[in-house]
């Protein structure tokens, strides 16, 4: 095996499908701005994923950040989130002017919805918990803690896409749930991303958000910016999605595959799901018994040519830009999980020889 294996491989639509699906653009000239393959692919996802209401965004970040904004908090109101995420979670919220309280996080690596309770002062507004890994967080303590103070949750589903939990599509839950359309995810837009919402009313405020506000050729009824998803990118979604479930399988097969060979093996976790809800196999993450082994995996499947990472470490609480700014709560255990954390290759096209010849390279190094 001499190729290089990276974490992860955008899935693509047969080249001609997709040249296919643009080939009309030459025609109309219409590139963006809520275009046709826009306004196809919301309707197409609406019922995907089973939501009332889906706003489509240039990607995930944007989704997240537009979802806080449009609930209008007042600023430097504080807001309840996990430290165990991609950096984008966290600034979300900094960017909407309001203030990350870092909560820890339980053992299937999402926020620890005991620990919620204690943090909440008269300035929180809203819970924001990611369903990291695709493993959902506990949506009903979740919302039970929400009706009871008064917040708003909104989720950051990047991870989660096409689940779901206790019978409902994953982005029901909630106020509002966001998703990453990016290049690396499970269904990819090549950037891209979405707000769901439950209310007609909360998808135009969406709208007036990511396209200025602007109405009609002469009325602006709001400040907005601009982060609205292109033609080329709704195409890519539109083919994406005609082959998500050859997708989902190639994964599930993949990650049956892990497990089989690493099940059972000392010095290693490897993360479950839970019986109410159906995986997309989005990652692979291990949890090793300590940091020393995690970094020699690490290296011996480096020096293969094999591209495992360490998402999520360092947790965003400790992340150069803002260490030590905002208020220091325990979060010993996400701490902890990040530095014994790592992510293996996991993507439709990987194949089983590859799949073996990693397990056998990470046994190599617990076996010592
Ligand atoms: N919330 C959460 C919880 C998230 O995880 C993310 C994004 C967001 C919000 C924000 O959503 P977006 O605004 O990104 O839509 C990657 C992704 O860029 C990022 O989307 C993702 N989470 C994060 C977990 O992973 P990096 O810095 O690790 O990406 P990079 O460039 O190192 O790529 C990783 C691997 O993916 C490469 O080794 C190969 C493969 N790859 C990458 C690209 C760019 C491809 O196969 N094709 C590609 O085009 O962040």
């Amino acid at each position: 095996m001499d190729k290089r294996i990276l974490v992860t491989r955008s899935s693509m639509p047969p080249m001609e499908e997709y040249f296919e699906m643009i080939k009309p653009l030459w025609e109309s000239h219409w590139l963006t701005n809520m275009g046709k393959y826009h306004r196809q692919l919301e309707g197409k996802l609406k019922e995907y994923l089973g939501v009332n209401q889906i706003s489509l965004t240039v990607n995930g970040h944007m989704a997240l950040e537009l979802a806080i904004q449009s609930m209008r908090f007042p600023k430097g109101s504080e807001v309840i989130t996990t430290p165990y995420t991609f950096i984008s979670t966290t600034h979300a919220i900094i960017r909407n002017d309001l203030v990350p309280v870092f909560c820890d996080i339980k053992d299937d690596f999402t926020i620890d919805e005991n620990k919620i309770e204690e943090l909440i002062t008269e300035n929180t507004v809203a819970i924001v918990p990611v369903h990291v890994y695709g493993n959902p967080c506990n949506v009903d303590r979740i919302q039970e803690i929400a009706y009871k103070y008064g917040l708003k949750v909104i989720y950051d589903a990047a991870h989660a896409f096409g689940e779901t939990y206790n019978g409902r599509g994953i982005g029901t839950y909630g106020d509002m749930s966001t998703f990453s359309f990016h290049a690396t995810k499970v269904f990819n837009t090549i950037e891209g991303g979405a707000v769901c919402c439950n209310t007609k009313d909360e998808y135009e405020q969406l709208y007036n958000l990511k396209n200025f506000g602007i109405r009609s050729e002469e009325l602006i009824v709001s400040i907005g910016a601009n982060a609205k998803m292109n033609e080329f990118q709704a195409a890519m979604g539109l083919c994406n999605l005609k082959h998500i479930d050859e997708e989902l399988t190639k994964r599930k097969d993949a990650v049956k595959l892990y497990r089989e060979k690493l099940s059972g093996v000392k010095n290693i976790i490897i993360n479950m799901y839970k019986e109410n809800m159906t995986p997309n196999y989005a990652y692979f993450p291990l949890l090793f018994s300590c940091e020393k082994k995690r970094d020699l995996v690490y290296e011996n499947l480096m020096e293969h040519g094999i591209f495992s990472r360490k998402y999520f470490y360092p947790i965003t609480s400790d992340a150069a830009c803002f260490k030590n700014k905002y208020k220091s709560v325990n979060v010993n255990k996400a701490r902890d999980f990040a530095k014994r954390v790592l992510v293996l290759p996991l993507y439709s096209g990987l194949e089983e020889e590859e799949i073996v010849k990693i397990s056998d390279l990470i046994l190599e190094v617990l076996e010592k």
